[in-house]
């Protein structure tokens, strides 16, 4: 065996050893891992009949939670969005899903170069339109570039395709969307909020995420395989947790347990 492939084994020992006392020392102070389990200061309180239950059972202690909540006006989402979205470093401007583009505030409205109000989980799937209910749900309204916003339509999430003009790397193909790698989990944790909170119950259709691309005006968005993926890959931001305790404390009153709880996709999914 040659001197360096040698050396490169011993490296690779000496720092797996380290990493894993430093893992070691790490746990007691870590408030977050990518999808792994994760504690917060709502557990003994908001999420207190769904903690510890999986599957089924959390899905739907998660719908009861949530669902207990303030619903805004479509027009009133214009104001919402520029709080909840507001650029940590410029409070004139808001951070546009998919692009990532920072742009002012004022800059809200339909021409090309202004933001507009996008709906990740796509009006036309379920036909919920923009009605007080799932169409001004703030937790999976977000401000994207008017252009971009219309290139996504109401395509499902997969991966692959071509780059999407002044899409920031998302990319795009006839069937499909896929967002640049900073937004992919909050695309996903927004899809799966929507699905436990919209059971079918209150007037609304049942969401539900599934397998497929080309779900037209069917109440199901795809693909889940690959939301789930993106959860995993694309951990809670500091931005994705304050917009969620925006929401909880300013607008609605509820919180997506999925930016709290990443891991909570895998318990139920
Ligand atoms: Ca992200
Ligand atoms: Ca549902």
């Amino acid at each position: 065996m040659p001197a360096t492939q040698i050396r490169t084994r011993r490296w690779k020992a000496v720092a797996l050893a380290t990493s894993t006392v430093l893992a070691a020392l790490a746990i007691p102070t870590m408030t977050a891992t990518p999808a792994g389990a994760t504690t917060t200061a709502y557990d003994s309180t908001y999420y207190k009949n769904a903690v510890g239950k999986t599957g089924a059972g959390l899905k739907s202690s998660l719908h009861t939670i949530i669902s207990s909540q303030t619903k805004i006006s479509y027009s009133a989402v214009w104001n919402a969005l520029k709080v909840t979205d507001q650029d940590p470093n410029n409070s004139g401007n808001v951070i546009l899903l998919y692009s990532g583009v920072s742009r002012s505030k004022s800059l809200s409205g339909g021409d090309v170069g202004d933001w507009n109000r996008e709906h990740v989980w796509a009006k036309s799937h379920g036909d919920f339109g923009e009605a007080t209910g799932p169409g001004t749900d703030l937790h999976h309204l977000r401000p994207a570039d008017v252009t971009v916003n219309s290139i996504r339509g109401n395509l499902d999430f997969d991966n692959g395709g071509s780059a999407v003009a002044g899409g920031g790397g998302s990319l795009k193909d006839s069937d499909s969307f896929e967002p640049r790698d900073a937004d992919k989990g909050d695309v996903a944790r927004m899809i799966l909020y929507m699905a436990v909170r919209y059971e079918g119950d209150d007037n609304w259709p049942d969401l539900e995420p599934n397998e497929k691309v080309n779900n037209g005006s069917k109440p199901n968005i795809g693909k889940l395989s690959v939301l789930k993926q993106w959860n995993d890959e694309d951990p809670p931001s500091a931005f994705e947790e304050k917009r969620n305790q925006v929401i909880y404390d300013t607008y609605q009153h509820n919180r997506n347990p999925f930016i709290d709880h990443p891991e909570w996709v895998e318990a139920i999914w």
